[in-house]
């Protein structure tokens, strides 16, 4: 049987453990400093790479929040084992002072086993020792005699000790409540991304795309703007890595007259630029989905990379990023492009670079390289990680015209409304052309207006009056005059071609 006494020490152990992880979590936020982030890490290096594949793939993003659950879970029990310890001596001697020296020392020792002896470890040890000192109350509590067992569970002291447990717990969770809420003012006080004059700029830039969009008979799912929660990603490695906004910096190293780190107080403190930059990736099919666009905030590169005076004999650059990625190409190309730290409006998520991503207008994805840390101008060309794997997506894009299954509507009247995105780079989308009998003639399909920027995606229309079963095909028509490329192609190893076929009807 589980007496009064020891239902007490299990609810307070667990407030005590709940509340020491507040207070680690309200003075180091997200960061390494944070007692669950060790843990959580051990928890990712010790699930098989197959299980954590295996995860991703059927989970998508809630296999994040399994293991960051599990390091919680843990982090919470190991707080409160120490705190169930100070109880347990507290009422074997009779002494609140003892339990609260084993659940403070004890807490300490564990928080900065975790994190290095930190300000958040102190924390995490006094709001435990706090927890075990307010929750406990002596067996002398008892307002009558007897021996201690009955005393112990006389109704009088069950009462008091359950008063005076549920207050405890209840300051605790209001505790971490507070927590929670002071971190987000914190944050805003200490994160130099928060001030960022990011969203006026964008809103404006959102504003002008949405104006510029194609109405759509049928409701529109060809959106101009790809919300960022369905905004495709292609990522190396399992986990994205954290990097926050105060940690961050880029450092121009190699071939350089001279070299030089810039931080983020540094970056958006410079001329700020609101673009519409469309994202597509080398290795999708020709008719697939990893293609998005939004608007994106930050600053362009040229005048850093110039400050820096590059001498490299192969007019070439490698970029590397924190998850361990890497890629190279011309920097007369980097030249062109943009430090993107905001994506529609917003501050940039983590599985987009968070703080910091390059955008290369023109070029395949793998170019735009997430979670920015260094810009090495080289002497010798050099593969990057997917050139190194077989692929040539260094690239510019090839011309395409998709057509997916939303986009084929049938009208109440009985017509038959086509839709979809056009992309072609740096030169625009100049027509997209359709044909709804195999090839054999061509019509222009209604387009959304030109946009100034220099890399963003057109979304086309069509609608026709079907008779039976129509083979449809689309190619788009660049601002160059090239038509889509007829020859199909997979996508290895420089992305895929051919024009984009479906039966409607
Ligand atoms: N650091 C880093 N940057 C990266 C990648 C990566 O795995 N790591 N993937 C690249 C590839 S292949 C593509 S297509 C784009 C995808 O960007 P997104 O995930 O923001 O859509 O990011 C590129 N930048
Ligand atoms: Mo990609």
């Amino acid at each position: 049987m589980i007496n009064v006494t020891e239902r007490r020490d299990v609810l307070l152990a667990a407030a005590a453990g709940v509340a020491a992880v507040a207070s680690s979590y309200l003075f180091a936020g997200w960061t390494p400093s944070f007692v669950v982030r060790p843990v959580d890490q051990a928890v990712v290096n010790l699930t098989p790479g197959p299980v954590v594949t295996l995860a991703i793939e059927t989970l998508g993003e809630a296999g994040h929040l399994i293991h960051i659950a599990l390091a919680f879970a843990a982090v919470v029990g190991l707080f409160g084992a120490v705190a169930f310890a100070g109880l347990l001596l507290a009422t074997r001697t009779d002494r609140r002072a003892a339990g609260i020296a084993v659940a403070g020392g004890g807490s300490w020792l564990l928080a900065a086993g975790l994190t290095g002896p930190s300000a958040g470890a102190v924390a995490a040890a006094l709001s435990a020792a706090a927890v075990v000192g307010a929750g406990w109350l002596p067996p002398s509590a008892a307002p009558s005699g007897g021996d201690t067992g009955t005393v112990r569970d006389a109704p009088a002291v069950v009462d008091a000790v359950r008063r005076r447990t549920l207050a405890v717990v209840a300051g605790a969770l209001g505790f971490v409540a507070a927590t929670a809420v002071g971190r987000q003012a914190l944050a805003s006080g200490d994160d130099p991304l928060a001030d960022a004059p990011r969203s006026e700029g964008a809103g404006a830039r959102l504003q002008e795309l949405d104006s510029a969009s194609l109405a759509f008979e049928s409701d529109g799912h060809q959106r101009m703007v790809t919300p960022i929660g369905e905004f495709y990603n292609v990522d190396i490695a399992e986990f994205d890595p954290e990097v926050t906004a105060d940690e961050w910096s880029v450092t121009f190293t190699g071939e350089t007259g001279s070299e030089r780190t810039v931080d983020l107080d540094e970056l958006i403190d410079r001329p700020v630029e609101n673009r519409a930059v469309t994202l597509r990736c080398v290795g999708e099919d020709l008719n697939g989905r990893r293609i998005g666009n939004a608007v994106w905030t930050g600053t362009p590169i040229r005048p850093l990379l110039e400050s820096v005076d590059p001498q490299g004999d192969c007019n070439c650059a490698m970029l590397r990023g924190e998850d361990g990625y890497y890629v190279q190409f011309p920097v007369d190309v980097l030249a062109e492009g943009f430090l993107a730290w905001g994506m529609n409006g917003r501050e940039l998520p983590t599985s987009h670079g968070h703080p910091v991503r390059v955008l290369i207008p023109g070029h395949w994805g793998e170019t735009n390289l997430k979670w920015l840390t260094e810009i090495e101008l080289l002497n010798v060309e050099d593969d990057g990680y997917w050139e190194e794997r077989g692929w040539e997506g260094t690239g510019e894009v090839t011309t395409v015209a998709k057509l997916w299954d939303e986009g084929i509507t049938e009208l109440d009247d009985g017509r038959i409304e086509l839709a979809g995105h056009a992309y072609a780079g740096s030169p625009g989308v100049e027509h997209v052309e359709v044909s709804t009998d195999g090839g054999n003639s061509w019509t222009d399909a209604d387009l959304s207006d030109p946009l100034p920027d220099a890399d963003v995606w057109r979304q086309w229309r069509h609608v026709f009056e079907p008779g039976g079963e129509h083979e449809v095909v689309v190619r788009a028509v660049d601002g160059e005059g090239t038509r889509q490329t007829r020859e199909a192609s997979g996508p290895v190893p420089s992305g895929a071609s051919g024009w984009v076929r479906r039966t409607v009807g």
